[in-house]
């Protein structure tokens, strides 16, 4: 025996226009029971509508961008055997008049049974899907599923390679690549490039390949700039002793031994305050929960060289005398002006210092060489006038610049960090406590 069955909208809720995005059954076309037979999505979400009945389409009353709401009709199905279909799908009455198509808004069909709720299917569509702005991509509710765990927005994909351009999970997949490549974050939230500029209006020009370094270097300091937090808090120190006692150490030396530079006392007085202060001696862990703290305390020192920045590092310089450390450094910054390091020496550092000192400055802004937690940058010492609350005297300031991770540094420890090394330099023989 045969029987005419309804397929309709099922109760989606409050939402009185819903639109059809794909229709996927035509007259002739053999359906079964769960099998979907058309997209339809509201500005929130998106569902896809499967059939209520085993049966051949005897005809369909929607096509895409149609507006629909609940009850409206999609489809008849012809069913041979009373079992298949659902409980749920509607049998048409005999003396039905035909249902009229469904326009832009659609009219209500003229069946016998219009019951709503008769022609819900047992799987009625359980996944709706929320989209994050508009809900216009054409996508299926299981590739929206798959797109945001991806954390993708499906509305930024513009162009989906499935019939009529409707979005597949490959299309999700190339973007997520595509985002990748770029160093673009997952969520769509991209950042704009800088457009390429034709100087040649402007002059002449030569075209300078980076040296390997340099362009090692520049991705690292993004990748830190774009990922990292970073505070930079200014501090002076008076360091008029600290540069008598280096003098009077020169001094002692005969020709050929490494002289003292003021940056040894500096090393010794971040490790000091290292010490006392564990969160600088620390990497965040990959998940971002923890703080890896770190019981040695290795120094990398930013060393210019003719083909970029590199970063030998003093290792377990707590245990090491000023004079190992000064020779330390010297064969260092040596090896790297002569490319002559090994991966070796840049390795397990915890906390970096660049000095530009020997050049000039007042204050910069050193960006962290992640993961480490904190760097330390030192600019020219200068004789200055400073009140001692009777009258000015002259003092040898140094300027220090700290940047740090704020995620693990807080400006407040930050501050007393500083206020720790300023002491430690103002007063070396505090380094010996
Ligand atoms: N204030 C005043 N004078 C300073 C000083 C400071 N803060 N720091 C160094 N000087 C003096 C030194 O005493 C030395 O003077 P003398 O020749 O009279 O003894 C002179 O400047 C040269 O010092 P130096 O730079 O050779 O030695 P250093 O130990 O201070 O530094 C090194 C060693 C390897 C850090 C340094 O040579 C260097 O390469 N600095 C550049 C680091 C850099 O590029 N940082 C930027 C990173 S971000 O792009």
């Amino acid at each position: 025996m045969t029987q005419l069955c309804e397929i309709r909208v099922p109760d989606v809720g409050n939402v009185a226009e819903i639109d059809v995005v794909e229709v996927l059954i035509k007259v002739g076309d053999t359906v079964e029971i769960e099998q979907t037979v058309a997209t339809l999505e509201t500005d929130k979400a998106s569902m896809d509508l499967p059939s209520s009945a085993n049966g051949s389409v005897q005809e369909v009353f929607i096509k895409p961008g149609d507006k629909v709401s609940e009850g409206t009709l999609i489809a008849t199905v012809l069913v041979s055997d009373a079992g298949s279909a659902l409980t749920t799908a509607t049998p048409v009455a005999a003396e039905a008049p035909k249902p009229e198509p469904v326009v832009e808004k659609a009219p209500q069909p003229v069946v016998s049974a219009p019951a709503p709720s008769a022609s819900v299917p047992v799987s009625a569509p359980a996944v709706i899907i929320e989209t994050s702005t508009t809900g216009k991509a054409h996508a299926s509710p299981a590739t929206r599923l798959f797109a945001r765990e991806l954390g993708v927005d499906v509305s930024k994909i513009t162009l989906g390679t499935g019939r009529k351009g409707r979005i597949l999970k490959d299309d999700v997949k190339t973007y997520v690549k595509k985002a990748l490549t770029e160093g673009v974050a997952g969520t769509g939230a991209g950042i704009p490039s800088i457009p390429a500029v034709d100087f040649s209006p402007f002059g002449e020009t030569e075209l300078l390949k980076l040296s390997k370094i340099k362009r090692l270097t520049g991705q690292n300091l993004s990748r830190v700039w774009l990922n990292l937090p970073l505070v930079t808090y200014h501090e002076e120190a008076d360091i008029t002793e600290m540069e008598a006692f280096r003098n009077s150490l020169n001094a002692e030396k005969v020709k050929g031994d490494a002289k003292i530079t003021g940056l040894i006392f500096i090393v010794k007085a971040l490790v000091a305050a290292m010490q006392q202060f564990p969160n600088f001696n620390a990497s965040l862990s990959p998940d971002g929960e923890s703080l890896i703290l770190k019981k040695y305390y290795n120094i990398g020192i930013a060393v210019d060289t003719p083909n970029g920045l590199v970063v030998p590092v003093l290792r377990n310089v707590n245990t090491k005398s000023i004079n190992e450390l000064t020779l330390e450094l010297a064969e260092k910054s040596e090896k790297a002006r002569l490319g002559k390091l090994m991966p070796a020496d840049m390795q397990g550092g915890c906390m970096t210092i660049s000095s530009l000192g020997g050049i000039g400055g007042t204050a910069f802004t050193p960006i962290v060489n992640a993961p480490e937690v904190a760097i330390l940058g030192v600019t020219r010492a200068k004789m200055q006038p400073v009140w001692n609350g009777k009258e000015f005297i002259p003092r040898l300031m140094l300027p220090l610049d700290l940047t740090y991770d704020h995620r693990v540094i807080d400006g407040a420890e930050g501050a007393r960090f500083m206020a720790m090394v300023k002491q430690y330099l103002g007063d070396i023989r505090r380094l010996l406590l």
